[in-house]
């Protein structure tokens, strides 16, 4: 296997931090002990815990307005797994790259497919992109794609999906994501029933093409591009269109696809119970699809996420079986460093859930008893599991702190030797 950073720094950063680990990991056992946690227990579950890099958070974003680019960044998908397996070696819990198309086209996937298995990652959800015309695109999306009046551009938006199932399964997906910027900018410019017909209608097509043990995962967004109307806007339309077109389509919640201030653990819920919760693409927000790190403004909201996943997961509700992945813009931020310590924030939510006195909350809820149901979360979330989370990253051969270690091995400068600076305009996205 390539390891990008070298083993014996990491050997070397993690000797550095075994005895404060230790010693802390030792503090928070017993402490948990005395709420009846056995932490060896907790420690297995949290280990097992994985979510999936998208392709694109490892080079830089950008706003309409300008993208600044950073060192080094990755000139193609080769170089873009190759970062995706800098950050699986250090926190262990990104064991898959989630890969967009055409972004990430190249002429032999099995090739590709190899360079990831040696990088120590394989491959998540492949997602289509019908958002914005390709070069030598003979139709254009500006009037939408899966849902365009015109059924020549649906045929074309329908065939790029096609195109994308039959990519995944070279690379060894099994699911395809969804999302469509379509749309209207002002009252009138669209039928709304007559557009969610056709997008119904395309993605028939779509679903009808996905292998039997695939699964078609349905992004909600409330705006963006479109700023009048969009037509998956919400759960409630990404739920309808899932039950229409059968049990392999599912909702894929995007936290910052919802309008500020939205309840979006309870959306979660109703997901769980309707059997049609697909997964996540987590990220931050303050006032829109900012993709912002995970974490970042609100971790609470993303506990509380967690929470309900957790509480799912535990009373053994049907069909549950959530895909996790980040879905972040780094604009002014190394994006390994976003993705590894976004990563762990997630990890870090995950394990502050199972922490939660589910007998206790339980009992608190049925006498009504909102305080102490209140303070029951609280509890979970307050507790520092930093030690519980550097632990499981040092036995599987991580970095107790990645972000150290990472800058420690000069990663960066190095890949801004090899690869050239791209402009404000890359390719990548
Ligand atoms: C867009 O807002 C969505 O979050 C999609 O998941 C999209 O495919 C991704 O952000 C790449 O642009
Ligand atoms: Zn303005
Ligand atoms: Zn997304
Ligand atoms: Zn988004």
């Amino acid at each position: 296997m390539t390891q990008q950073i070298n083993g014996q720094l990491i050997a070397e950063h993690n000797a550095q931090a075994a005895a404060r680990v230790n010693l802390d990991y030792e503090t928070l056992g017993e402490q948990l002990a005395r709420r009846n946690v056995d932490t060896h227990v907790l420690k297995d579950q949290v280990a097992r815990f994985a979510v999936a890099v998208p392709s694109w958070g490892v080079g830089t974003g950008g706003t309409r307005f300008a993208r600044f680019p950073g060192l080094g960044e990755p000139r193609h998908v080769f170089d873009k797994i190759q970062d995706c397996g800098v950050i699986q070696q250090l926190v262990r819990c990104t064991p898959t790259v989630s890969p967009h198309f055409p972004w990430d086209k190249v002429s032999d996937y099995q090739e590709l497919r190899q360079h990831a298995e040696a990088h120590g990652v394989g491959f998540d959800a492949v997602n289509s992109n019908t958002f914005s015309d390709q070069k030598d695109q003979p139709l254009s999306y500006k009037f939408g794609s899966l849902t365009h009046a015109d059924a020549g551009v649906r045929a074309q938006a329908v065939a790029h999906n096609l195109e994308c199932i039959d990519i995944g399964k070279q690379l060894g997906s099994k699911a395809l994501t969804v999302w469509i910027g379509d749309g209207s900018n002002f009252p009138g410019q669209s039928h709304f029933r007559r557009q969610f017909e056709r997008y119904l209608d395309s993605n028939r097509q779509i679903y009808d093409a996905l292998p039997a043990d695939w699964r078609m995962f349905l992004e909600h967004k409330m705006f963006e591009p479109a700023f009048y109307s969009t037509v998956i806007q919400d759960w409630g339309s990404s739920l309808l269109a899932a039950q229409t077109l059968g049990p392999k389509a599912r909702c894929l919640v995007d936290l910052g696809h919802h309008a500020p201030n939205t309840n979006i653990e309870m959306i979660v819920a109703r997901l769980v119970h309707a059997r049609k919760l697909a997964g996540f693409h987590f990220n931050d927000s303050k006032y829109g699809d900012d993709d912002l790190d995970s974490g970042s403004i609100n971790p609470f909201q993303l506990f509380l996420v967690f929470n309900e996943l957790v509480d799912a997961a535990q009373t053994g509700a049907a069909e549950f079986d959530p895909a996790y992945m980040l879905d972040q813009s780094h604009n002014v931020t190394d994006p390994i460093e976003s993705l590894m310590t976004s990563a762990v924030t997630v990890q870090r939510c995950y394990a502050q859930a199972l922490l939660v006195d589910r007998t206790a909350l339980t009992a608190y809820q049925d006498s009504n008893d909102v305080l102490m149901a209140a303070q029951t979360l609280k509890q979970a979330f307050h507790t520092d599991v930093t030690p519980l989370l550097q632990k499981i990253r040092m036995e599987a051969g991580g970095a107790a702190d990645p972000v150290l270690a990472y800058r420690a091995s000069g990663y960066r400068k190095q890949m801004a030797a090899i690869r050239p600076a791209s402009g404000p305009s890359s390719g990548i996205v």
